[in-house]
């Protein structure tokens, strides 16, 4: 705790700190709220980057700054009309004017701008707050869309690459094997009978008929902040996944998330459900914003991308369980195990429901 406020007086050019508390409920970051006594900025947010999935933090950095940078630029050129406001958070300096500070343990903190009189939701509510979902990440792709991709870093070479995440698991099956039970062998026949379709996003894109474009990376629904008052979308936290790729990695993340109303922590995987309802709300919310940029070719992998992010996330968590859970945080030793079979769960529920969802998208055109 010392530690911990040493590092976070560093970051405060004013006022005392009155509060430090964890936040959130990030798998792979460690990230505190800290409370100032001070009346303009009361909050901030601080952070500590896993440095074992984020190999060169310096980029991410100069990402987010990018990115903020554009959003603000764009805003200040083009202010959102109806009383709407939207930020992305902003890097805050140390007082010696540093972006970033390395604790004697080596670990790397960064501090960031909090979004005020906003919060966060881990499950869906209805469908209100799906369609603002939605428009948030259809804010943030429009916001950026004018920005060429190779303006960003890729500070995570695969992620989000499906072919890339099968190899790991293949290897990791090779090397340490597999302890079999009944949700095991689920698990492994469900990924064997979608091996083949899994690289469809990547083969599109390898045909030029998806193009790279600056994406969140991580846009699930409690990466979206919302009014506390109004319910509006305010907001996108969590840019270290931002880079370049395709705008579908998103939207197949934004609904994976956005219409699974259990959420992905629960425990009762076996009642997992794709709600449609849920889905037309978020594609109506983002569709509002992204039709400008979107193309044919676009449209015609959305359904691919709903069911194949899903089966992704399941797919890593499936081989982190396997590995030992060394990548995602986990709170049990089948933890990710669970978080697997609610994503397979879903993309049961988003197949069997195929010819829904392609009309949902056919209306929304
Ligand atoms: C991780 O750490 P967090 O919760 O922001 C993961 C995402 C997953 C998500 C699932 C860098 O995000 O890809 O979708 O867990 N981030 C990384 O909750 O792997
Ligand atoms: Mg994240």
């Amino acid at each position: 705790m010392d530690q911990l406020l040493a590092v976070a007086r560093q970051f405060t050019l004013q006022g005392e700190v009155l509060d430090l508390r964890e936040y959130g409920s990030g798998n792979v970051n460690d990230t505190f709220l800290v409370t100032l006594a001070s009346a303009g900025q009361p909050h901030f947010i601080l952070q500590r980057l896993n440095l074992n999935v984020f190999h060169r933090p310096k980029l991410i950095m100069e990402n987010l700054r990018t990115v903020s940078d554009h959003v603000r630029r764009r805003l200040a050129l083009a202010p959102l009309g109806g009383g709407r406001r939207f930020e992305v958070p902003r890097v805050l300096l140390t007082r010696e004017g540093r972006d970033h500070v390395i604790d004697s343990g080596g670990a790397f903190w960064r501090a960031l701008s909090f979004i005020d009189a906003a919060e966060t939701f881990d499950t869906i509510k209805d469908t209100g707050h799906a369609r603002e979902v939605g428009s948030a990440l259809g804010r943030f792709h429009n916001l950026l869309s004018d920005l060429p991709p190779d303006h960003l870093s890729d500070t995570l070479p695969g992620f989000h690459l499906t072919p890339g995440y099968l190899a790991h698991y293949d290897e990791i099956r090779e090397r340490q094997g597999v302890n079999r039970s009944p949700e095991v062998n689920y698990g492994l026949r469900f990924i064997s009978e979608r091996r083949a379709w899994a690289p469809v996003l990547e083969n599109a894109r390898g045909q030029d008929k998806l193009r790279q474009r600056p994406i969140h990376g991580d846009p699930k629904i409690n990466n979206v902040m919302l009014d506390t008052t109004t319910g509006q979308a305010v907001g996108m936290v969590d840019l270290d996944t931002v880079k370049p790729g395709l705008v579908h990695y998103d939207i197949g993340d934004c609904l994976r998330s956005g219409c699974n109303p259990l959420g992905e922590e629960t425990e009762a995987w076996e009642t997992v459900r794709f709600e449609p309802e849920l889905c037309q709300a978020v594609l109506q919310g983002y569709l509002w914003l992204a039709q400008d940029f979107l193309t044919e070719t676009d449209y015609a992998y959305l359904y691919d991308a709903i069911r194949l992010l899903a089966f992704e996330l399941g797919l890593r968590f499936f081989t982190d369980y396997l590995a030992g859970s060394v990548y995602f945080k986990a709170r049990h030793p089948e933890h990710n195990l669970v978080r697997a079979l609610v994503q397979f769960k879903l993309t049961a529920s988003i197949e069997s429901q195929a010819a829904a969802l392609g009309a949902i998208i056919r209306d929304l055109r």
